[in-house]
């Protein structure tokens, strides 16, 4: 079997940056890596993420989100990741089942144990090996998120990044909860240092957790 690597964190906290910079360090070292992302990853989940991001279901309120959530991910573990694992690939996925936590439970105020059983029947024993938390306030990540937007789709928040900072705040303390909860799966890192330094403390524990040949970690 692969590796099974998650990214989360909040808004803007570079999560989809680092699930790349991770991956080309991975593959210098001659291993086989898939790169995905929740909500999607496949095709089938990549249509529910649409649905999500539009913010067309959010009057259905957040645990129809939750659901749906679920649907998208259990086709993305059966098409994608499951057959990826099985083929020896590392994947690193950019969000996964904590983002459900944080968002429906503690921003969306759905019961732990509601999202608990969810989890338990769509990810099974398909859990991460390893979980890194990206943390930073969310005033910086929702800040730089605001520039990319300008930069590139002109100024339209999605469902989520349209919630107000209290919603991003409860958010935050949620994923640091998770990660205190579970700290043989979860580390926390200051997404507040530059990618290249974050980076390097990245693989630097990546190395160390799975015994790899540090020679090519210094390597751009
Ligand atoms: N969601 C949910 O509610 N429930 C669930 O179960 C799941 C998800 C799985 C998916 O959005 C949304 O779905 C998400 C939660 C919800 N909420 N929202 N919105 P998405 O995939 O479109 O967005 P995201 O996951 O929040 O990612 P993001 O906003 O794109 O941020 P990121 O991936 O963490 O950051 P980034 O793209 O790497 O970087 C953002 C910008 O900051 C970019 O311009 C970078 O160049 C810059 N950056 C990156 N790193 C740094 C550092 N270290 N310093 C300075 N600048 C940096």
């Amino acid at each position: 079997m692969g590796k099974f690597i998650t990214f989360e964190g909040g808004e803007g906290a570079g999560k989809s940056t680092q699930v790349r910079l991770l991956a080309n360090s991975l593959q210098r070292l001659g291993k086989k890596v898939m790169m995905t992302r929740e909500p999607g990853g496949s095709p089938k989940a990549e249509a529910i993420r649409k649905l999500l991001l539009e913010g067309k279901l959010a009057k259905f309120g957040p645990f129809a989100e939750a659901l749906l959530f679920s649907i998208a991910r259990d086709d993305h573990l059966e098409t994608v990741i499951r057959p990826a694992l099985k083929k020896e690939n590392w994947v690193i996925c950019d969000r996964f089942m904590d983002s459900t936590m944080a968002y429906q439970g503690a921003g969306g105020n759905l019961p732990p144990a509601v999202i608990k059983g969810l989890e338990h029947t769509v990810v099974g024993n398909t859990r991460p090996d390893f979980t890194i938390l990206i943390d930073l306030p969310p005033a910086v990540g929702m800040n730089r998120a605001r520039i990319r937007l300008q930069q590139t789709t002109g100024g339209t928040a999605d469902r989520f990044e349209s919630m107000d900072m209290k919603f991003h705040e409860r958010l935050r303390e949620a994923f640091l909860e998770i990660a205190k909860n579970d700290p043989e799966r979860c580390m926390i890192f200051n997404g507040e240092q530059p990618p290249d330094e974050l980076a390097n403390h990245i693989w630097t524990t990546i190395v160390a957790r799975y015994a790899l040949a540090p020679k090519v970690a210094s390597k751009k």
